[in-house]
């Protein structure tokens, strides 16, 4: 489910979503579903694309070590969910036994170059988010809606990082999104694009220039685009805390050159005055008359105001940060471990998954605007503060890490 957090997943053929089913409209599809002999339960599947009793659940229903066989004709064009619909049926579904089944209209759907399944699905672990180890699933969680896991495509992470979904300038990217629930409505967003079509509801009615859309539990929608500037899009529930801290955030790394015009990137950063006036460039010295701190005992007094300043609202007044957030500055042993590092991470900022006294953060530290003399005197300040190991950083040491590129 994501890292070190391990979850039995009931699944359609050993993947969360099941596979993709692609049919056009008119197709006969003849349906085979086989059940283990080493399973335990019975199951069967409600396709929402079949016209008929239960979806196909009654038909279709089968014990460990046996196999069934049903038809049935695709009559109207979508995109649909299919999931497990055996009592208890909740159960079946959050323990992740959902998938897409396409119907394509006749001449199938416009050409795109790339294609994704995307399918979001909650979970309810007994543990906490983030409590490792073997988690059981959590009826009374799941009743009453509280899942501890928001998730694309089964467990954290599943399309993000190396597993990020790639496209390169100029192309144009359909999302296959759906929903498995089972509680939970989504809304779909991924930041940095515009949807140019939303196969509404993944019905017939298309939208255009959409930039959040609903997909609720147990629905769907075809989302397509046309990537135009290099950059990693973010995919996510657009309700953000589940984007955050359970999971919902996919990537889709998008590689080619840059467009200027479209996206011209940071092109100047000043000082604001509110009072009126052009923009002025940062100074890059201290300008100012004020005395320069020399003493070290000066510039951990000078490296506490830009503490308070730049850091605080993050990594917290008191150095203690927030769990799952922002990681401590008190003791820690990254911080201690390499000095080079902690200034790379003023200079350039930081992402990725990172351990912190024993705690794992993955999360975003923007690039800070800072002179040399400031990124010194902050750190050094950390550094001779709680409880660390009182290393003195100079301006020399910060424009060496500067320096490289
Ligand atoms: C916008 C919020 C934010 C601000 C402002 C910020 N940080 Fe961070 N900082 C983070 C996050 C988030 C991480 C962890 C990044 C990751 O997960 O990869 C981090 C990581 C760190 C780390 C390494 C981890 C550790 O705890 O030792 C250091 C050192 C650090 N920041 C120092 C600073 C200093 C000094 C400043 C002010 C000059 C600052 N940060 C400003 C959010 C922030
Ligand atoms: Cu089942």
């Amino acid at each position: 489910m994501a890292d070190g957090v391990k979850y039995i997943y009931w699944t359609y053929g050993g993947t969360v979503p099941g596979s993709f089913i692609r049919t056009r409209v008119g197709d006969e599809v003849e349906f085979h579903l086989k059940n283990h002999p080493d399973n335990k339960l019975p199951h069967n599947i409600d396709l929402h694309a079949v016209t008929g009793q239960g979806g196909g659940a009654g038909s279709s229903f089968v014990a460990p070590g046996h196999e069934v066989v049903f038809s049935f004709k695709v009559i109207n064009q979508g995109l649909y969910v299919y999931h497990c619909a055996t009592a208890p049926v909740g159960m079946h579904i959050a323990n992740g036994m959902y998938g897409l089944i396409l119907v394509e209209p006749e001449g199938g759907l416009p050409k795109v170059d790339k294609e994704y399944y995307v399918m979001q699905g909650d979970f309810y672990t007994k543990g906490k988010n983030g409590e490792t180890g073997l988690q059981p699933f959590d009826m009374q969680k799941g009743v009453d809606e509280h899942p501890e896991y928001v998730v694309f495509n089964g467990s954290v992470g599943a399309i993000a990082g190396d597993k990020a979904l790639t496209a390169n300038v100029g192309e144009t990217v359909r999302l296959f999104v759906g929903n498995g629930g089972p509680n939970l409505v989504s809304s779909f967003h991924v930041i940095g694009e515009i949807f140019d079509k939303v196969y509404v509801e993944g019905g017939e009615t298309i939208n255009k220039n959409v930039q959040t859309t609903l997909v609720p539990a147990g629905g769907s929608a075809i989302v397509d685009f046309k990537v135009e500037v290099p950059s990693t899009l973010i995919l996510v529930d657009h309700s953000i805390f589940r984007t955050f801290n359970k999971g919902s955030l996919g990537m889709l790394k998008v590689l080619g050159d840059e467009n200027k015009k479209l996206y011209s990137g940071k092109q100047e950063e000043g000082i604001y005055r509110p009072e009126g006036g052009t923009i002025q460039s940062m100074p890059e010295t201290d300008a100012v008359a004020a005395p320069k701190p020399t003493t070290l005992a000066e510039r951990i007094d000078a490296g506490k105001n830009v503490y308070l300043k730049t850091c605080f609202a993050c990594h917290q007044p008191n150095g203690e940060g927030l769990s799952n957030a922002f990681p401590p500055l008190v003791k820690s042993d990254y911080l201690n471990t390499d000095v080079n590092r902690a200034i790379d991470i003023v200079l350039k900022g930081k992402t990725g998954e990172i351990t912190v006294n024993g705690k794992k953060f993955n999360s975003v530290m923007t690039a800070q605007t800072l002179t040399d003399d400031e990124v010194a005197q902050v750190l050094t300040y950390v550094y001779s503060t709680w409880g660390n190991n009182k290393t003195d950083v100079s301006a020399t040491m910060v424009a060496k890490r500067r320096a490289i590129k």
